[in-house]
């Protein structure tokens, strides 16, 4: 087997990397008689330098975890559980698939990978089956993750750059927090901070890291648009952009200072609730302390209004001129690898969403499964009556999650992959268990020191004895559909092999490169040679693909669907503006509360908590610890309340992820981003009352 060879540092530690996240953090892990002992952080990885968080170092815990599942399993008509074999699981599934497909047509099914599938081969896999089996209703974790912010860039500077925190001298962490999220960067960052960088922080909770900034924006949720066309006005009224940059390589300049003459800082203050001061000195301070650089996180994602707000964020660091420079933000293509996607595919009808959301639907290839209740419950544009999950937990990270349960009730057929019993595949008929990345290969990507891409090999350490590969279980559920012409490879290692014959590299050679292959060195303005690759070469800040499209051309605020201000009634009874899903360090996402080193060795009801002002709790009576009961127009939740200063007596924060405290029973499918169909899982009206 070849992955023994890797078990060479010593006599039994392997160099691996933790895909559990996208840190892809270098890792030792102690393997003995294929048992994962402990791991520990790799000090001559380029990218980590020997960091770890508690959750790659947990990875025994995961592996070993008592609930694991470790048997396909199949429900009754009682919805009683029993065990079967694989080969049994892989007959039925096939079944039902070609029933399916034979009584209402491919498009019926829905395959979906969720975040645990992101950048993962495995992902790849399960769009080639949609693909071959013919639906078009392939989706992702891209439905309510990244792609509405990629997109947004996409059209504006023609790709979604990445900051370069180590050389700047202004960095902007835009509802995005690393520290808890994406904790390897905060070497880098810490590093600019220490040399004298600024932090501004735009986030509507007190976080560690907004206590650190220069600047905290400390802002009503979803009012990030606004706030954005407020730096905007300033920085144009007190001529501090870049004027050669505007005039050389951007379109629609005139028409953005005519958008913004109204964001005046007291304007700006009315809606966003931060003081017209420090917007001013936020401008300013991002405006000279050069080169910056933004880092718009999920939050601005996650909102009615956020595909425009992305447009406005990056727009207001390019008329900076901060793109694609050292220190600012860096412009760089994906690694090249062969692609899994099959040519030339025809469907019968087009992927659910595609009428509502054309071109996120288009510039995916994919369904927007936001939607997908409406398609089982309502028919809505035609029946969905199948769906395969891998790698996602729906009902606890889709929004309005009372809706979605009835219609996964209502589904003729659902499989679903995990490594654990979730919420979801307690709904399921037919279960199959996963693997763990360190059980099988995975393709890593990454930038180094020195802004070079480094695309890389994670090797498998041990053979699952409970989880089947996902790629396996795919090919096998595609041969047995007869569809093997689109899964020529004979094993896993064959299939990640392809993937690197693009960059003229075997398998083998890519396992013996610990440290990964470096695809592409940087280089400063690419843009000077061939243009920004958008269809005017330039940066759109105007766009016309937006405006053929029957979108405003411009980016636009518009108030969150709900709001104080959009909504006056509803605000009346329902007051708090919530926001869902700050990123916890032990979790993620739904994971990890079974895994006791992580979740504090305590219960879900102990840590499920909603923060709240003081103000807030006295005027409710409500003491730190006590039961609360959250309520919107989707539903209620009872959690504790937390009681700090680190909101706003406006405003209202819940984490998603909690089986018993589901922040989804409130979140919203209707009131979506009308160009991404993103739900607003971060600016909703609720009410809380004591209990
Ligand atoms: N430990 C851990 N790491 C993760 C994940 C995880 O679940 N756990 N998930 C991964 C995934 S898939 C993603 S997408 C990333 C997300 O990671 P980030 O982009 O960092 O997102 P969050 O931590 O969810 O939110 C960042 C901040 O946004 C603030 N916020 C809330 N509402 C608003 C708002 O309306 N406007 C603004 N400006 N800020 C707001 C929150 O208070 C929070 O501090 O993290 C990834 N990394
Ligand atoms: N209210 C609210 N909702 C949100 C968000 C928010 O901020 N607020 N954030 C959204 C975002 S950005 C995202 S990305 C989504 C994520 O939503 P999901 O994709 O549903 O993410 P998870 O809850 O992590 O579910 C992943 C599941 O895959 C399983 N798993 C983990 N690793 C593997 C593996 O290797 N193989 C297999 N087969 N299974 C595996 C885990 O046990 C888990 O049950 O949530 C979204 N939902
Ligand atoms: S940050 Fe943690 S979970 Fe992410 S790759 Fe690194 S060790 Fe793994
Ligand atoms: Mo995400």
């Amino acid at each position: 087997m070849i992955y023994f060879e890797y078990i060479k540092v010593g006599e039994d530690v392997a160099k691996g990397i933790c895909t559990l996240c996208s840190g892809n953090c270098g890792i030792e892990v102690m393997v003995e008689d294929n048992k994962v002992l402990s791991v520990k952080g790799d000090k001559e990885h380029p990218i980590s330098k020997g960091f770890t968080c508690p959750k790659g170092r947990a990875l025994p815990e995961m592996l070993y975890a008592k609930d694991r599942l470790s048997c396909p399993m199949k429900k009754d008509e009682n919805g009683n559980w029993h065990e079967i074999s694989y080969e049994e699981a892989i007959d039925i599934i096939v079944e039902k698939f070609t029933y399916l497909k034979e009584n209402f047509g491919s498009e019926s099914l829905a395959v979906h990978t969720g975040e645990a599938g992101v950048r993962k081969q495995f992902s790849g896999h399960v769009r080639r089956f949609g693909q071959a089996y013919g639906t078009p209703n392939q989706s992702s974790a891209g439905s309510h993750c990244h792609l509405s912010k990629e997109m947004a860039n996409k059209m504006t500077v023609g790709v979604l750059p990445s900051a370069d925190y180590k050389n700047s001298k202004c960095i902007v962490l835009w509802g995005y927090n690393p520290m808890n999220s994406r904790p390897s960067q905060m070497m880098d960052i810490n590093k600019a901070i220490n040399n004298g960088a600024k932090l501004i922080v735009v986030d509507p909770q007190k976080t560690y890291t907004a206590k650190r900034a220069d600047v905290h924006l400390q802002l009503r949720p979803g009012t990030d648009g606004a706030l954005a066309l407020g730096l905007i006005h300033i920085i144009i009224e007190e001529e501090l952009y870049d004027k050669d940059f505007v005039e050389e390589w951007t379109v629609g300049f005139d028409k953005l200072v005519e958008l913004v003459k109204d964001y005046i800082p007291e304007k700006v203050e009315k809606i966003t609730d931060v003081p017209k001061e420090l917007i001013v000195e936020g401008a300013r301070i991002f405006a000279n302390n050069k080169p910056g650089n933004i880092s718009p996180g999920i939050a601005i994602e996650l909102l009615s209004n956020g595909f425009q707000t992305a447009r406005a964020i990056s727009i207001l660091q390019a008329i900076m001129g901060y793109i694609d420079i050292i220190g600012g933000a860096t412009m760089s293509p994906p690694p090249p690898l062969s692609s899994l996607e099959l040519e030339n595919v025809k469907y019968n009808r087009e992927p659910i969403g595609k009428s509502e959301y054309p071109l996120f639907c288009a510039n995916y290839n994919s369904a927007q499964a936001n939607i997908f209740s409406d398609a089982i419950l309502e028919d809505k544009p035609y029946p969905l009556k199948g769906m395969m999950i891998i790698g996602s937990n729906p009902i606890l990270t889709w929004p309005n999650v009372n809706k979605l349960r009835e219609a996964l009730k209502a589904l003729d057929f659902l499989v679903v992959m995990d490594n654990f019993m979730t919420e979801t595949a307690k709904m399921a008929d037919i279960i199959i268990p996963g693997t763990f990345p360190i059980e099988r290969y995975e393709i890593w990507n990454g930038v180094d020191s020195s802004g070079d891409g480094i695309v890389g090999l994670a090797p498998k350490l041990i053979e699952s004895k409970q989880g089947i590969s996902e790629c396996k279980f795919i090919s096998d559920i595609a041969k047995g559909m007869g569809l093997e012409e689109a899964f020529p490879w004979n094993s896993d290692e064959e299939a990640i092999g392809y993937r690197f014959q693009k960059i003229g590299k075997t398998f083998e050679e890519m396992l013996n490169m610990n440290y990964g292959y470096k695809y592409r060195t940087f280089e400063e303005k690419k843009y000077t040679k061939n243009g920004f690759n958008t269809p005017s070469k330039k940066v759109e800040i105007y766009s016309t693909t937006l405006e053929k499209s029957g979108y405003d051309p411009l980016p636009i605020y518009n108030e969150p669907a709900e709001s104080p201000l959009s909504t006056k009634e509803l605000a009346e009874e329902y007051p708090l503006v919530l926001s869902t899903g700050a990123r916890y360090l032990q979790y993620y996402h739904s994971r990890y509360r079974n895994i006791e080193s992580l979740n504090g060795y305590k219960s879900q009801e102990e840590v499920a908590k909603v923060k709240i002002n003081p103000q807030i709790a006295e005027r409710k009576k409500i003491k730190d610890g006590d039961m609360v009961k959250v309520e919107s127009l989707r539903g209620s939740i009872k959690l504790k309340a937390e009681i700090t200063e680190d909101v706003l007596p406006t405003t209202a924060l819940i984490s998603h992820g909690w089986n018993d405290a589901n922040a989804n029973e409130l979140t919203d499918n209707e009131n979506l981003d009308p160009i991404s169909g993103f739900p607003p899982d971060r600016a909703l009206l609720v009410k809380l009352t004591s209990l």
